[in-house]
């Protein structure tokens, strides 16, 4: 263990650290941020009232919207001169969600991520090859930080081409990795391609997460790779990665690091909180943030909680696995998309229309996301076309170069590679008085 005494702290003593931590929090909240001095006000919660833990239902909940209403730094609790770090992930319109850290939740956010990465079995010396991307994400310099922290050989290869990745993991012999689920079986699948029997990778450990994963894709990364792999879960308004991480031991849910993140499960449609086991909505309080404390973060993750005690010897509780998610977003790659964005990049070029429909599809092992959309009626004519076949659009340059212009948008302002089909005017599915199906998801 990174930090065994607090990772093992009896449940009394975790219990009176979050207690007074919650306090804590709602005072300087009240304090700093307007926001929550309004919503707490409204709540009628008084900070000097409050009773810590036995009050935590009163707390109002904070959602993505609150986020993108004070983009891009409203709700920072700290001078913008203090905060020494950005992050940010996809918002549900063309503007991210932003974050910020102070060194103090820099220091924090490294010391999760350690002890992530211990639980997942690396240790002081190892090396971490890290394939989650580096950038605005969380997961890339997050799981670096992590890694210093704990004392490994940091490699920061980043997400994408695969064939370096390969050679680097042959010639490094590094013991751990950290990427997607579905990298991870990319990768399984292009040593298997080559010949690599797992016995010859020097890997024993692989820490996955960013999009939600099953017990098959676990079997398939752990024998394809000769690895033992757990869970890491995280989000970038809470900290990112290392929120909580399974133990290599038992693998049977993630602990979730207690001492500086208050876990809820509640009802989707009502709020109200859950009992232990049942499936609901995950739902965060940040105890130690300094820089973006959030009080009940609705992380729209579906899951459970279990308090059941673990072989291990942590003491934190353990969550179920991602079932799902209450809102829309969906996650590509790992890449959080919300069908909006498609539809802002759209109405920002002049030759296609809003009409769409995103198709997603497991090809192989990884997500493969068709982008059908409309051209408009002006451009169809002007080019002069009855229909569109694929024969038309490889024919004539210029619906070719608006395929690729389309593509290279999206990929530009989300992030996502996504293949373009044109679509006929009329030719994309409109609604019929219901709510239209814009995401056609056949992955599963
Ligand atoms: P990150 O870049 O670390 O994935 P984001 O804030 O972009 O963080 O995305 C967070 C969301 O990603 C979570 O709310 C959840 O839906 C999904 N996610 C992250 N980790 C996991 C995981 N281990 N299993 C399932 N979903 C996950
Ligand atoms: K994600
Ligand atoms: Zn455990």
């Amino acid at each position: 263990m990174y930090q065994p005494e607090l990772e093992t702290l009896p449940r009394e003593k975790l219990r009176a650290l979050q207690d007074e931590r919650l306090k804590r929090v709602v005072a300087y909240l009240y304090e700093r941020v307007p926001f929550y001095r309004k919503a707490l006000d409204e709540a009628g919660v008084d900070p000097k009232a409050f009773r810590g833990l036995e009050d935590l239902h009163r707390l109002p909940f904070t959602r993505k919207t609150d986020l993108r209403d004070h983009y891009p730094f409203g709700l920072f609790a700290v001078p913008r001169e203090e905060v020494a770090r950005i992050h940010a992930s996809s918002g549900t319109t063309g503007k991210p969600t932003v974050v910020g850290y102070t060194k103090r939740d820099l220091q924090i956010f490294a010391e999760v991520v350690a002890r992530s990465l211990a639980a997942a079995g690396a240790r002081p010396g190892m090396m971490l090859h890290n394939a989650y991307g580096y950038g605005l994400f969380t997961g890339g310099l997050g799981l670096h930080g992590g890694a210093e922290a704990l004392g490994m050989t940091v490699v920061p290869v980043s997400g994408g081409m695969t064939e370096r990745q390969v050679m680097l993991i042959q010639d490094f012999r590094p013991e751990v990795i950290s990427c997607t689920p579905s990298y991870a079986q990319t990768l399984a699948e292009e040593f298997r391609k080559r010949g690599v029997s797992p016995e010859d990778l020097s890997l024993e450990y692989a820490v996955l997460g960013a999009e939600p994963w099953t017990e098959a894709i676990r079997k398939q990364v752990d024998e394809g790779l000769g690895v033992r792999s757990t869970n890491i879960y995280g989000l970038s308004e809470i900290i990112g990665p290392g929120v909580a991480n399974e133990c290599v031991e038992e693998r049977k849910g993630s602990h979730i690091w207690e001492d500086h993140f208050l876990p809820e499960v509640v009802d989707p449609d009502t709020g109200e909180p859950l009992p232990e086991g049942r499936v609901g909505v995950l739902v965060f309080t940040t105890l130690t943030k300094e820089a973006m404390p959030l009080l009940r973060y609705w992380t729209g993750d579906l899951t459970f909680l279990t308090y059941e005690p673990c072989t291990c010897g942590r003491t934190h509780v353990r969550m179920g696995p991602i079932l799902g998610r209450t809102d829309d977003m969906l996650i590509i790659r790992g890449v959080n998309v919300y069908p909006t964005q498609v539809e802002a990049v759209l109405l920002g070029i002049p030759e296609v229309e809003p009409y769409y429909q995103i198709v997603l599809r497991r090809e192989g092992t990884l997500d493969e996301a068709e982008l059908k959309v409309e051209v408009s009626e002006a451009f169809f004519q002007e080019i002069g076309k009855k229909a569109l076949s694929d024969e038309v659009i490889e024919a004539d340059h210029r619906l070719h170069a608006l395929r690729e212009k389309v593509a290279r948008k999206v990929k530009d302002t989300i992030g996502v590679t996504m293949r373009v089909t044109l679509l006929a005017p009329g030719e994309a599915p409109r609604s019929e008085g219901g709510k239209l199906k814009r995401v056609l998801d056949l992955r599963k």
